[in-house]
């Protein structure tokens, strides 16, 4: 099963603070009816603890969302897009500064799946000793790389958001894509089938995830989240319908429809 580690940590830790060493809950009346000095003493730094912590939750931890992506059978999918996109409509991004890498190595594209912010600079190094042609058709995101070996080709910027299909002229079965998003707060699956948003608080989100292997209506890939007294909360996502295979298991483009 996969549960809210770090939402479990959090509140477990809260809890622990506020408990006497039985584990049993303490109140400020048994705390002053406590004789011993060392023990009052204790008690009070817990209490200091417990407020700090509270505290601390608000502003440092209040903005981590943990996001659970898992299949029909409840197994959990690892390599999922997952990226928030604020809904009050101030979506101003700040220009990336840091570019990105789709590498390709072994006549597969790597990473299979790169999720990146809207106008970053995408290089696309042939870390292979034979030469690729990588070209998307993905409209409005389009691009051809002519055939070429190591690092022959400037940074392709992708300006829109949207899926952009990769593919090699030369080797049909390379697959890869490019998930832009307008979004700064973006990330994939592990291999547990979860992934850590970190969010501005006070702000309601919508929370989205994709993989190409994915073939759930659209609509049901997105989760609305007010981020406000919510300081640690956990989505998950339950696929209902059966995964497309995982690549390089379905190297087909016949696999996929994008
Ligand atoms: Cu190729």
């Amino acid at each position: 099963m996969c549960g809210g580690s770090r939402l479990a940590f959090s509140g477990r830790r809260t809890l622990l603070l506020g408990e006497n060493a039985l584990g049993t809950p303490m109140t400020i009346s048994r705390l002053l009816a406590l004789r011993n000095v060392d023990q009052r003493s204790q008690m009070a730094a817990r209490l200091i603890g417990l407020f700090a912590s509270l505290l601390f939750a608000t502003s440092a931890f209040g903005s981590d969302v943990d996001v659970f992506v898992v299949d029909r059978d409840g197994q959990h999918v690892a390599d999922v897009a997952v990226y928030a996109v604020r809904l009050d409509g101030q979506n101003d991004l700040p220009t990336p500064t840091a570019g990105a890498i789709m590498d390709q190595i072994d006549r597969q594209f790597v990473p299979h799946l790169l999720v990146v912010q809207t106008g970053t600079p995408v290089e696309f190094p042939n870390s292979d000793t034979v030469a690729h042609h990588v070209y998307s058709f993905s409209h409005p995101n389009k691009f051809i790389l002519p055939m070429y070996k190591g690092q022959q080709h400037a940074p392709v910027t992708f300006e829109h958001s949207g899926v952009v299909s990769l593919g090699c002229n030369i080797h049909d079965h390379m697959l890869g894509y490019i998930l832009v998003v307008d979004s700064t707060a973006f990330t994939k699956t592990d291999a547990n089938g979860h992934a850590l948003l970190s969010l501005e608080s006070a702000e309601e989100y919508a929370i989205n995830i994709w993989s190409p292997r994915i073939r759930d209506k659209v609509k049901f890939l997105s989760k609305t989240l007010v981020v406000s007294g919510n300081p640690n909360a956990e989505i998950t996502f339950s696929l209902a319908k059966k995964l497309n295979p995982s690549h390089p298991e379905g190297a087909s483009w016949s696999d996929y429809k994008y």
